[in-house]
C-alpha cells in the first residue's frame, strides 16, 4: 500500500532537516519503505482538507490506504512497529527504545522548543536578554543526564533504535545554539547518526524540496 507523508512546500530552514518531515522520512528509509510527499503550504494547511488530516493544521501527516495519522510520535511508532529495523525483538528491549521515544518527545524536546521559541520569536523583546541564559539551563538540565547515560556508547540502549532516531532529531535542533558542543559525547552521537545512509538519503529528499 503507497504510504503519502505530508511536507512544507517550502521549510523555513531552508533544508537544514529540521522540520519534522525528515524525522519520518529517516524511519522509512531505516526500515526500507517507498513513500510519496504532497508538499503543502502554509495556507492549505489550516484548510479543511489539511485539517482532516491533521487537526492542528500540521505537518507531517502519514496515510496509508484508509490510515491516516498524524503527530511523528505515533508516526514512527507505526511505522517501526510494522516493519523490521527500528524496534529490538525482545519485547523487554523493544519497551526500552519506545521509552527513550516518549523521552526524546516529553522530557528532551520542550526545553529546545522553549530554547527555539526565545531566540526566534521573542528575541526583541527586552526582557528576553535576562530569559535566555535561564531558558539555556533548562536545556543543560536535560543534555548533562542524557549525556551521562549515554557514556561512551554508540546508542542509548544496544543496537540504534527508534529511539535513538527520535532523539538525534530532537537534537539536531540545538546545533546553532552551541549547546550541544559542550557535551562531546552528544554531538558524535548526532554525527554518528547523520552518517547512516538512511539519514542521508532522507536528508537529500528533503533538501530536493527546500534547496534554492
Ligand atoms: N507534535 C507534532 C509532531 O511531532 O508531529 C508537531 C508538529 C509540528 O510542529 N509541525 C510543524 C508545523 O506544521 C512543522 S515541524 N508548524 C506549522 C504550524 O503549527 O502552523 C516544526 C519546525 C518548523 C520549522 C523548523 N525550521 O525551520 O527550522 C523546524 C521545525
Amino acid at each position: 500500500m503507497t504510504i503519502t507523508i505530508t511536507a512544507f512546500e517550502r521549510s523555513p530552514d531552508g533544508g537544514k532537516g529540521l522540520a519534522r518531515d525528515t524525522r519520518v522520512r529517516w524511519a522509512l528509509e531505516e526500515v526500507g519503505q517507498p513513500y510519496a510527499v504532497r508538499l503543502v503550504s502554509f495556507q492549505a494547511m489550516k484548510e479543511p482538507a489539511h485539517l482532516a488530516l491533521s487537526p492542528f493544521g500540521q505537518i507531517p501527516t502519514y496515510e496509508e490506504g484508509g490510515l491516516v495519522l498524524f503527530e511523528t510520535g505515533s508516526i514512527i511508532l507505526h511505522i517501526a512497529e510494522r516493519h523490521a529495523g527500528l524496534l529490538p525483538d525482545d519485547t523487554d528491549a523493544r519497551a526500552r527504545a519506545i521509552t527513550w521515544m516518549f523521552a526524546a518527545l516529553s522530557t528532551v524536546e520542550p526545553p529546545i522548543l522553549d530554547l527555539s521559541t526565545a531566540r526566534i520569536l521573542e528575541g526583541d523583546k527586552p526582557w528576553n536578554e535576562e530569559r535566555l541564559p535561564l531558558v539555556r539551563d533548562r536545556v543543560r538540565a536535560r543534555l548533562k543526564p542524557l549525556s551521562a547515560r549515554l557514556g561512551d556508547a554508540d546508542w542509548l540502549d544496544g543496537g540504534f533504535s527508534a529511539g535513538d532516531l527520535m532523539m538525534v532529531h530532537v537534537l539536531q535542533r540545538l546545533k546553532m545554539s552551541g549547546l550541544l558542543n559542550e557535551f562531546a559525547n552528544l554531538a558524535a552521537y548526532v554525527a554518528r547518526a547523520e552518517g547512516r545512509p538512511a539519514y542521508q538519503r532522507a536528508f537529500a529528499a528533503q533538501l530536493a524540496v527546500n534547496a534554492g
